[in-house]
C-alpha cells in the first residue's frame, strides 16, 4: 500500500504543470499573423502564444482585458482564460495583426 501511494505521488509529480483542470491551446505567431486567428476555449483553459516570427509582437486585447507586452522572438506568453467573453486582440506594434479569443 505504501509503495502504491508512493508510485501515485511520483506519477502526479511527473505530470506537466499545464495538465490542470483546463486545456492548453497554442496560438503561433508567424509571418505577421496569429494562427489560428480565431480561437474558442472554455473558461479555465490556458492559451499560449508562441512567437515564431522574426520580430517581437504583442497580444493585446481591447481595453487591455489581457496584454502580453512584448513577446520576444522564440518566447512565449500564456494567459489563463478566467472570464467568459469575446476578446478581440491585436499586436500593438503591428495594428494589422488581429486575432480573436472567445471564452465560453
Ligand atoms: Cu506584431
Amino acid at each position: 500500500m505504501r509503495v502504491a501511494s508512493g508510485l501515485l505521488l511520483a506519477l502526479c509529480l511527473a505530470a506537466p504543470v499545464s495538465a490542470g483542470p483546463g486545456k492548453t491551446h497554442t496560438v503561433t505567431i508567424e509571418n505577421m499573423q496569429f494562427n489560428p486567428q480565431q480561437l474558442t476555449v472554455q473558461r479555465g483553459d490556458r492559451i499560449v502564444w508562441v512567437n515564431k516570427d522574426l520580430f517581437p509582437h504583442t497580444a493585446t486585447a481591447a481595453r487591455k482585458a489581457f496584454d502580453s507586452g512584448s513577446i520576444a522572438v522564440n518566447a512565449t506568453w500564456s494567459y489563463l482564460a478566467a472570464s467568459k467573453g469575446d476578446y478581440a486582440y491585436r499586436c500593438t506594434f503591428h495594428p494589422t495583426m488581429k486575432g480573436k479569443l472567445t471564452v465560453r
